[in-house]
């Protein structure tokens, strides 16, 4: 089933016993940033939180680790608690094909109950705002999708961007942002600030888990965000407009933010505990105006922490990230099998191919680097034979440790695009890429001694079969 907001997903979690409710008092800081940090630590079936009884906050209610386990993931994509990881994965490549499925555009939208504009603007009176590490700058909002068009093609729906960016609060209407280079927003304000404009945005805060998912995956510059939502859900995405900026957002939405990033300025932003487990510095980015706040009656906020992994933010973007590599892979490629590009966001990635002649997966892991998520991750891809799992991290060690030989299966590329939070970039943006080619050498590729495989015995399906019906006994 297809949730239309947030409301409905966490009502959803709580029927499943995935919902932890917090009624004791707790103090916004450290409190809320450590229960979260901890529920990562719970492992894969751990529970989205709520609580409603915060030191300082008259009525806050604020939901964390909405997406924060393998079973709160398949209970937002509307699968059983307990599907595994690759069920997970195989669905949303399913759901995938069904691109595009056109949005919904509903009427009276249940944020617009509440508009604040001018002086009332103010994001501390809407907003029960913490810190998550106690190394963060200030207040941030993490899990917000932002909308936006081309200036240049302002009437293409296709080109309107959903996307998350983090935004660290400055001010009662103000925000930074930081809009990394290689994602659709930073072309949008790009042509913008050419043109001597700013760039309206509308920031949608508090999603149904599906659009916030969507808003997290790396899809072609001309691929409407919500026409994947729509195949993601099996539902059309419900949207309505936002009425001071005509932005397409979010039907069901907590909190709508309405305003501009301002063009060619930039102010100091950070530090913020990020997905690498790193903190980025503070750095130069772009400045929000807010100019209009909607939100529902007793609006909920949503937050995930973030740190080292896994926490939240790395189940969130998981399956997201994996699935768009891999279509946009195989479209070239049919001999790619499995792409599993889960582990920091994709600055590893691991797949699996068949090969055509030596050489190939080679070829396969340059293009993976060159793919639009690929641009700003995938440092490093390890390439392993067609039956090999990726997902399977005991094979893929296997193969590390028996198909590389590192005189001739290591491609190092000096100098090319990674996301500038990757600490080890130098400059920040800019670092080597390796290909680790795992597979097995093929004509004309004649190194090593590969001819006589170990494979399970012919017989051993049947077995697994039989063994497993007795220990079921
Ligand atoms: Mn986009």
């Amino acid at each position: 089933m297809a949730y239309d907001d947030l409301r409905s997903y966490l009502q959803a979690l709580d029927e499943e016993g995935q919902l932890l409710r917090i009624t004791e008092e707790v103090a916004p800081e450290p409190d809320l940033g450590a229960a979260a940090n901890a529920v990562s630590r719970l492992g894969e079936g751990a529970p989205a939180l709520y609580f409603d009884n915060v030191t300082g906050f008259t009525d806050a209610r604020i939901a964390l680790n909405a997406h924060g386990s393998w079973s709160n993931h398949a209970i937002a994509m509307g699968m059983p608690a307990d599907s595994t990881t690759k069920e997970q994965v195989d669905e949303f490549i399913r759901r995938w094909e069904d691109f595009p499925v056109a949005p919904e555009r509903r009427e009276n939208p249940p944020w617009a109950d509440n508009s604040l504009e001018g002086d009332d603007v103010d994001l501390f009176r809407v907003l029960p705002l913490f810190r998550l590490n106690d190394g963060d700058g200030g207040f941030y909002l993490d899990k917000a999708a932002v909308v936006s068009r081309d200036p240049e093609d302002p009437d293409n729906f296709d080109k309107q961007n959903v996307g998350t960016y983090r935004l660290e609060v400055k001010g009662r209407n103000k925000l930074g942002m930081q809009p990394v280079p290689m994602h659709d927003i930073a072309l949008h304000l790009g042509k913008a600030e050419q043109r001597g404009e700013d760039l309206p945005v509308a920031i949608t805060l508090g999603n149904d888990p599906v659009m916030t998912v969507v808003a997290g995956t790396p899809l072609g510059y001309e691929q409407s965000e919500y026409e994947m939502a729509g195949a993601l859900r099996g539902a059309p995405a419900p949207i309505a407009t936002a009425p001071l900026t005509g932005l397409d957002v979010p039907w069901g939405s907590e909190v709508v933010l309405e305003g501009v990033i301002e063009g060619r300025k930039r102010e100091i932003e950070g530090p913020f505990g990020e997905f690498t487990g790193h903190y980025s510095g503070g750095r130069n980015m772009t400045v929000v105006r807010i100019d209009r706040i909607h939100h529902r009656t007793d609006p909920i906020f949503e937050s995930l922490y973030l740190g080292m992994p896994w926490t939240e933010i790395d189940y969130l973007i998981g399956p997201a990230t994996c699935v768009p590599l891999y279509q946009q892979l195989k479209a070239e490629f049919p001999e790619v099998q499995a792409v599993n590009a889960m582990y920091t966001h994709g600055l590893l990635a691991i797949v699996s191919t068949k090969k055509r002649y030596g050489g190939f997966a080679k070829a396969v892991g340059l293009r993976t680097m060159t793919t639009p998520h690929g641009l700003g991750y995938c440092k490093m891809v390890i390439v392993v034979d067609e039956d090999v799992d990726p997902f399977n991290l005991p094979q893929v060690m296997w193969a590390l440790s028996t198909k590389v030989n590192p005189d001739g299966d290591l491609v190092n590329l000096p100098n090319m695009s990674v996301l500038e939070l990757d600490p080890g970039s130098q400059p920040p943006g800019i670092s080597n890429k390796l290909v680790i080619d795992a597979t097995t050498p093929v004509a004309p590729d004649a190194r090593g001694h590969y001819s006589q495989p170990v494979r399970d015995l012919p017989e051993t399906a049947h077995w697994i079969g039989k063994l497993q019906q007795m220990m079921r006994k």
